[in-house]
């Protein structure tokens, strides 16, 4: 492929300095407004486009790749995640796929800790008191939370973003436990501390804490399903900084609304925006609207990731952070 003036269509505003370097590389297409392109908007841009620059709010599922143009060769998604994309699908129709993984690690296991931290020790509610004006001063025993130190955590899915956590809440004094596909090298156990359990059964049994840390995949959907939830001890607290999808919701919000969990912290819900309306009444429910890779550093590495994974595609090498099928 040409390496000049590629066409290159972008679904959502991105930070400026990420737009200027487009507009120096590529013929690109940028938005002026900055809401969800419609589908009819999105058939259009991969009719037209040599590489399509997506966001997790962009569905790009079969039906649509269906429609893409001959020309379009690369999708080179503004995200980690990639489960907004039909991936196999785009590689049997010769697409290439490409995400930003590794530079919003820390930022993301930094919101899993303030997650935590505000569940566990109710700021949220301390926060609405101050801003409503009715604290009445200090009293020994109000809005008492849980300590946080020697509580053991279990965290689903330890790869970079759950090693990360393991790292911080180490240093908050938690005990660190994990489920993962596969089990951590002994030295990367050790470094962390950290105990293996290869049954999540078991895992979520024992926790004080679970955190999910892991993608949204066909096989992690629903992986907190209501048995598994039900194994939590009624003192637990989730949280989920990841994808909504990997928890059920509603049995998730019946629980909380019974007292069979103690607490929730989450960013990402399983229906996107539309969040069950019974999780917002919880007081023992923080929730956050997808923030947690939200700083202006890693908007703008993310951005860089994309322009490098394009460009490397036009001068004809393999995009650094290709998505394959068999990765998911
Ligand atoms: C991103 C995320 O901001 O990268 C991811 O997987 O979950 C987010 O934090 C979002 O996906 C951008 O498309």
């Amino acid at each position: 492929m040409p390496n000049e003036r590629l066409n290159v269509i972008v679904t959502r505003r991105l930070p400026e300095v990420v737009e200027t370097r487009m507009m120096e590389l590529f013929d690109v297409s940028l938005r002026s407004d900055d809401t969800p392109m419609t589908r009819e908007a999105l058939a259009d841009a991969m009719q037209r486009a040599d590489v399509l620059v997506p966001t997790i709010t962009d569905l790009i599922d079969a039906s649509l790749l269906a429609q893409a143009g001959p020309k379009l060769k690369l999708i080179a998604n503004f995200g980690a995640g990639v489960d907004n994309i039909d991936v196999q699908t785009a590689r049997q129709r010769g697409v290439l796929v490409s995400n930003t993984p590794g530079v919003l690690t820390e930022d993301t296991a930094d919101m899993t800790m303030a997650l935590i931290l505000a569940a566990t020790r109710r700021i949220p509610e301390g926060l609405s008191i101050m801003q409503s004006g009715t604290w009445e001063g200090w009293a020994p025993t109000a809005l008492l939370g849980g300590r946080v130190g020697g509580r053991r955590l279990g965290i689903l899915g330890m790869g970079r973003i759950g090693q990360a956590v393991a790292r911080r809440a180490r240093a908050f004094g938690l005990q660190i436990h994990y489920h993962n596909r596969r089990r951590l090298r002994p030295e990367v156990e050790d470094e962390l501390e950290a105990t293996y359990w290869e049954s999540l059964d078991q895992m979520v049994s024992r926790m004080d804490i679970i955190s999910v840390n892991c993608p949204h995949t066909p096989s992690t959907f629903h992986l907190l399903n209501v048995r598994r939830l039900q194994l939590m001890k009624s003192s637990a607290v989730i949280v989920n900084t990841s994808r909504g999808e990997v928890i059920d919701e509603n049995a998730l919000t019946r629980m909380l609304r019974a007292g069979q969990l103690a607490g929730a912290g989450l960013d990402v819900y399983e229906r996107g925006t539309d969040v069950n309306p019974r999780l917002r009444e919880l007081k023992n429910v923080v929730l956050l609207p997808h923030m947690g890779s939200a700083t202006v550093e890693g908007r703008c590495e993310m951005g860089e990731k994309v322009i490098i994974n394009i460009k490397t595609f036009a001068d004809g090498h393999r995009p650094p952070d290709l998505v394959v099928p068999s990765m998911l």
